[in-house]
């Protein structure tokens, strides 16, 4: 039974008077900003998380999604307005909802990370997030922060600039399009998301999805898919807002016929780079604006994910399609004919009834991703002069596999069964901390439970050729780097440090890039290369002027990525790889930024609705404690 789209409640730019008594945070907020009362809002919704069928591929199938609908639900802003989500949890699973790219100054107790901020929303519990939105525009998402759940629990967060539509730093589109690049999963995901942490990692997507729409790639006993239909009227201006929800590819993006101007990414403008192709991996967002300016007809979009080539692990990877279609073409029922008979691009445009085809880049080809993201700058705008030129902390993370035995310390590596494959940073693989107390209520109220944690180390414990090939996927080579460990990683950084990180892919039994995502704060992405990173050579690369702003970086396969960022937010912030495979295999570890001098760059107490465990000194549980110390790492005091 598919349950009825929950009735979604927007309160925009109510006035004082018909505030109603659950408004009062309305009130509060209008006064007390003053500066712009009539710009600001409070923008409200209510999540209702559950199951439903859905039917795909001639198979029903139950899944988790918000209000019925996947995607979900879009939530859409001014900047400056604030936002009350009601998460009314009546799925069967522990839930957390996190706003991907939102800075959340102040306000990490509404990050949505289970267990690092928060207690998750139990079966049959609600929880209200609030978020205010000050200083960005542009497009970014939320999603469950749930293992593997996220694939269906997920949607676009569109930020407006606060003057219009008319302060675009590009010419005002006729019309603004999400467009969501997902997957559709058969498996239940929550037990795939369990099995992946355990070292059973063989399970994939039945299909990859535009809107939620599988397209006529895939079938059902012959009959095709519906498919995203974008409808345009000749010379008009679109602003295609796209966002890649999917856990395990990243993709390219096409317009057959048709360019595309990148205008902002991770909701900061860039230069106006025009192309055919947009790469997007698991995280990013990507603005462009693309123009109808073909000759009348149907043209097909293409999402094609990209994969490392051999000797990597070859994956399953699936492309999907939409359509581009013209208002005035007189063909319609699109999207109803098998894949059979598409044009492909060059043939001199649409010729009667069929779609043109995009020719999109080889599976195997990951370079084209590079120069994608090695071609965006950000526009000159107030932030982008912001660069730190002092770095006050350097972080080398090298992101790799390793392994730990299945039972007891020593067991064959390799292609065997005997091991748990584990993802890792610096050769450290994140767990969970197994406390009850979320970290950031722990370090909040300076609990002792902080005391089981092991430091994020600055650099590699041994340093070998990273990016050597041989190490693809098995070898002597690489049984020898293999071993690893498992901790609660965190890195303290001081109010106000600058941080540099370079991060390191290695080619430890997989040549993946890596689309590292950091919580509660933009980095700077000063540059990129292939290979091993090279100081003596690479910091002459740096671009201090007008680098890419992002939540979310690329390291590409098989090379390395620079950022910078100020750790000025102060709380308790995941950084993670945002490939599901590697988060849930560990790629991950927790940046504490402490207050600053003042209460304005400190941490307020948690919201009042805020589900607290009560601050007893009964946090640390033995066993964590003695294991953690018999890796014998340095430890954090959190006192
Ligand atoms: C849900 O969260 C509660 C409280 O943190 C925890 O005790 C329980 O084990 C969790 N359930 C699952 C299925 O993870
Ligand atoms: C959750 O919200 C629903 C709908 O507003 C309400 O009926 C229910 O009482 C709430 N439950 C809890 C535990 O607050
Ligand atoms: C949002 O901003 C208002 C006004 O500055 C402030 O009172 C409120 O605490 C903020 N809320 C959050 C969740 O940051
Ligand atoms: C899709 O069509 C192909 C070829 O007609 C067929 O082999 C396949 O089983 C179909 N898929 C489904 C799920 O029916
Ligand atoms: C920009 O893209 C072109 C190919 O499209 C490539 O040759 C060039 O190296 C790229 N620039 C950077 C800095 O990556
Ligand atoms: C491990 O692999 C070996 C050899 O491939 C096989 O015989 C054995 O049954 C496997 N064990 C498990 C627990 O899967
Ligand atoms: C790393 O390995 C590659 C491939 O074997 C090789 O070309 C390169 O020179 C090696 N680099 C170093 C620093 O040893
Ligand atoms: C990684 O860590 C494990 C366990 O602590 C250790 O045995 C191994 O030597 C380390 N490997 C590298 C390459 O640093
Ligand atoms: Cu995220």
């Amino acid at each position: 039974m598919q349950s009825k789209p929950y009735k979604v409640a927007t309160m925009k730019r109510r006035s004082l008077p018909a505030a109603a008594a659950a408004l009062t945070a309305a009130i509060v907020f209008f006064l007390s900003t003053g500066a712009l009362p009539a710009a600001s809002a409070i923008v409200e919704h209510t999540f209702v998380v559950s199951q439903v069928k859905m039917k795909h591929l001639c198979k029903e199938t139950l899944v988790t999604v918000v209000n019925g609908q996947l995607p979900g639900p879009a939530i859409e802003v001014t900047e400056g307005d604030s936002v009350a989500v009601h998460v009314i949890n009546k799925s069967p699973y522990n839930i957390t909802i996190h706003w991907h790219g939102v800075k959340q100054w102040l306000n990490c107790w509404a990050d949505g990370v289970p267990m690092i901020t928060q207690l998750p929303i139990l079966p049959n519990h609600n929880f209200t997030y609030r978020l205010n939105i000050t200083g960005q525009e542009g497009t970014l998402w939320w999603h469950a922060h749930v293992a593997f759940l996220r694939a269906t629990l997920h949607g676009a967060f569109i930020i407006r600039p606060r003057h219009g539509a008319s302060s675009y730093p590009f010419p005002k589109p006729h019309r603004e399009i999400p467009i969501i690049i997902g997957e559709w999963w058969e498996l239940d995901l929550a037990q795939v998301g369990w099995n992946m942490a355990h070292g059973f990692l063989f399970y994939f997507a039945s299909a990859s999805t535009i809107n939620g729409k599988l397209g006529d790639l895939f079938n059902c006993s012959g009959v095709a898919e519906d498919g995203y239909v974008l409808d345009v009227e000749p010379g008009e201006t679109y602003l295609l807002r796209v966002i890649n929800a999917a856990l395990f590819s990243e993709y390219y993006l096409k317009i057959a016929g048709h360019k595309f101007t990148v205008v902002a990414a991770d909701a900061n403008y860039v230069t106006p780079y025009t192309t055919d192709v947009l790469a997007i991996a698991p995280g990013e967002t990507v603005d462009a604006l693309v123009v109808a300016d073909a000759p009348p007809g149907r043209y097909y979009m293409v999402a094609k994910p990209n994969q490392a080539p051999l000797p990597d692990t070859q994956t399953p990877e699936y492309t999907t399609r939409g359509m581009v279609q013209y208002s005035n073409s007189n063909s319609h029922g699109a999207m109803q004919r098998s894949s059979r008979g598409a044009e492909e691009e060059g043939d001199g445009g649409p010729s009667g009834d069929v779609p043109v085809a995009p020719e999109m880049p080889d599976t195997h080809d990951t370079i084209t991703s590079f120069y994608f993201h090695g071609n965006l700058t950000s526009l000159r705008h107030q932030r982008s002069s912001l660069v730190p030129v002092q770095v006050d902390e350097r972080l080398f993370l090298v992101l790799g596999l390793g392994s730990i035995c299945r039972k007891g310390q020593s067991c064959k590596r390799g292609d065997t069964n005997e091991t748990i494959l584990l993802a890792t940073m610096n050769n450290v693989s994140f767990q969970l901390p197994a406390m009850t107390t979320p970290l950031l209520e722990a370090h909040y109220y300076h609990t002792n439970g902080m005391g089981t944690l092991q430091e994020l180390p600055n650099r590699p414990p041994r340093a070998f050729n990273f990016t050597d090939p041989a190490l693809i996927p098995y070898g002597p080579k690489e049984e020898r780097l293999e071993p690893t460990s498992r901790a609660t990683m965190v890195r303290r950084f001081r109010h106000g440090a600058a941080v540099e990180v370079v991060f390191q892919s290695t080619g430890i039994l997989q040549g993946d890039s890596n689309p590292m995502h950091l919580h509660g704060h933009d980095m700077f992405l000063l540059a990129q290369g292939l290979g091993n990173y090279d100081a003596s050579k690479d910091v002459a690369r740096y671009n201090l002027v007008n680098p890419l702003v992002k939540n979310t970086v690329v390291v590409p396969n098989l090379g390395w990525a620079t950022v910078r960022f100020v750790a000025n937010n102060p709380g308790v912030w995941f950084m993670h790889c945002h490939y599901e495979f590697h988060l849930s295999m560990g790629m991950a570890a927790v940046f504490i930024v402490e207050d600053g001098p003042t209460v304005d760059k400190s941490l307020p107490p948690p919201p009042a609705n805020f589900l607290t465990c009560g601050h007893d000194d009964n946090l640390v549980p033995d066993e964590l404690y003695l294991q953690t110390k018999k890796s014998g790492v340095s430890w954090i005091n959190g006192v």
